[in-house]
């Protein structure tokens, strides 16, 4: 596959419904909102300040990432170019196709990333090597 415009990737509004009487928000994903069928939720809490996570790119999996509390850093890379989305808000999320390399960092105290994925767990859709990740890319 060829590398990726990390521009055309950007947080999406999730659908958010505030109570009339002040009882709070609800986000709902559901239909077509994503492209794919989830086929797979977990979901990242207590992760220390100091602590990235991530640091691989997939082959196929898809997946939408959402901070359901707190905040955290997504660092994509395509290969070539880099670039850093804060997700701070829960009706607000990112969708990270294949082929995009990406760390999560600096979680604030009590941050819940929570993801939704296309496909079941395969350690075989991991690439854990940056420079694998470059020859696949073609970058
Ligand atoms: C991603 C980032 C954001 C499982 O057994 N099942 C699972 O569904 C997952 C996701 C992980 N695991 C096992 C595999 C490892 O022994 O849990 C351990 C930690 O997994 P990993 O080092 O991949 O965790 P992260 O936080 O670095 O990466 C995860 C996802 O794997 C990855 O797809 O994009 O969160």
């Amino acid at each position: 596959m060829s590398y990726l415009n990390l521009e055309n990737i950007s947080l999406q509004e999730i659908p958010k419904i505030s109570d009339p009487d002040g009882r709070g928000n609800l986000s709902v994903i559901e239909k077509d909102v994503l492209p794919y069928k989830i086929k797979r939720v977990y979901y990242l809490y207590d992760v220390p300040s100091d602590s990235s996570r991530g640091g691989h790119a997939h082959k196929e999996l898809q997946q939408f990432l959402i901070a359901l509390s707190g905040s955290f850093d997504v660092v994509l890379d395509n290969g070539i170019n880099r670039r850093t989305i804060t997700l701070n808000r829960p009706n607000k999320g990112l969708l990270i196709p294949n082929g995009v390399w990406r760390e999560l960092e600096n979680f604030s105290a009590g941050a819940v990333c929570l993801s939704l994925v296309s496909e079941v767990y395969q350690e075989e859709d991991y690439i854990r090597q940056y420079d694998d990740f470059k020859l696949f890319v073609g970058a």
